[in-house]
């Protein structure tokens, strides 16, 4: 029926060990405590937290565990990392089988591999085995390393390793046998100007889709990623934003921020074409950090940036109820 609501489930990721820089596990409740599920409520969509943020930071891996984080790479670090990981997937494929729009909120961006596994297998499910996911990652970063070849041993710079596949047999996210759930030829990249070495290397052997900053110099984002995405046999998407992809006049409290990033109202039209053209079923932002400066500004870039992929998942769900 044309007044059924679209559903949309936040799904808050209270983690910020996978970062160098602690303070992102309040970037979640940070984000409501400015309002941000009041300001999402709009007619024609249901707005709630598939999980309260605030009962998550104070759990045995909430804001006590991030007192005093154990050093990066320790299997006690590891262990915060894969606990709040595997809590986001199986949370993000509930919502997703319910049918809702998924918004992962973070959280550093090792929450990606929770949010992307978890929607995978909400698809298989109610899609069936076969459906191809694509992914679009706007990030300064490839988050492509592994444990072989992370310069820092954060998590944060390894999720897509996960994603991809590329170190099942260490499993650092503790996901098992989903590791592989996004083929390489389905994701695509744009932003990037960070890379590591053995970043470089997967990018090109594995001939992966990317628009790094230079490459985007003169061109219009907007139509750039539409024939890009166009071009991928995908069937569904999902699009991580890490907030460090932006230039950080747009988000200034990250802890990784990369001078010369994608501008935010050319990541708004881009987005705006994009939920009008392509099945998108996951929205992430990630590395929101409160405990830096310029939050606020965060908040805003990440407020008006929802507001866009919400107004076009509901066109597209209307749409979809309209014809059914
Ligand atoms: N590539 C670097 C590493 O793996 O250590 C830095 C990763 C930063 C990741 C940021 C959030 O995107
Ligand atoms: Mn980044
Ligand atoms: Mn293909
Ligand atoms: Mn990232």
């Amino acid at each position: 029926p044309s007044d059924a609501l679209l559903q949309v489930a936040l799904i808050p990721y209270v983690c910020g060990a996978g970062a160098q820089t602690p303070g992102c596990e309040q970037g979640p409740l940070d984000f409501e405590l400015r309002g941000l599920s009041d300001a999402l409520q709009a007619s024609g969509r249901d707005v709630w937290w598939s999980v309260d943020p605030e009962a998550l930071l104070a759990g045995p891996y909430g804001s006590s565990a991030h007192r005093d984080l154990p050093p990066l790479g320790s299997d006690e670090r590891n262990e915060i990392v894969v606990w709040h990981v595997r809590g986001l997937a199986d949370r993000v494929e509930e919502d997703v089988r319910n049918g809702a729009f998924v918004v992962t909120l973070g959280g550093d961006h090792s929450m990606a591999a929770g949010s992307i596994t978890g929607l995978a297998r909400g698809l298989k499910k109610t899609m069936g085995a076969d459906v191809r996911l694509g992914l679009l990652w706007l990030d300064a970063h490839a988050d492509l390393n592994t444990l072989a070849t992370t310069p820092s041993k954060a998590l944060h710079g390894m999720p897509l390793s996960q994603v991809l596949g590329l170190d099942v047999a260490h499993d650092p996210f503790g996901l098992g046998h989903d590791a592989v759930v996004v083929a390489p030829s389905h994701l695509l990249y744009a932003g990037l100007r960070d890379l590591d070495p053995g970043e470089v290397d997967f990018i090109r052997d594995m001939n992966i889709h990317s628009f790094p900053m230079r490459d985007l110099v003169g061109k219009d984002l907007a139509s750039t990623l539409i024939a890009a995405m166009a071009a991928m046999d995908v069937d569904v998407w999902a699009i991580s934003l890490d907030l460090d992809g932006l230039d950080p006049a747009f988000a200034p409290a990250v802890g990784t921020p990369v001078a010369g990033g994608l501008n935010h109202s050319d990541v708004l039209q881009a987005l705006r074409a994009i939920m009008d053209r392509f099945d998108v079923r996951l929205f992430e932002v990630a590395e929101h950090n409160p405990t830096l400066k310029g939050a606020g500004v965060n908040y805003q870039t990440a407020l008006s940036t929802l507001q866009v992929v919400l107004d076009g998942a509901t066109q597209r769900f209307k749409i979809r109820s309209d014809a059914a």
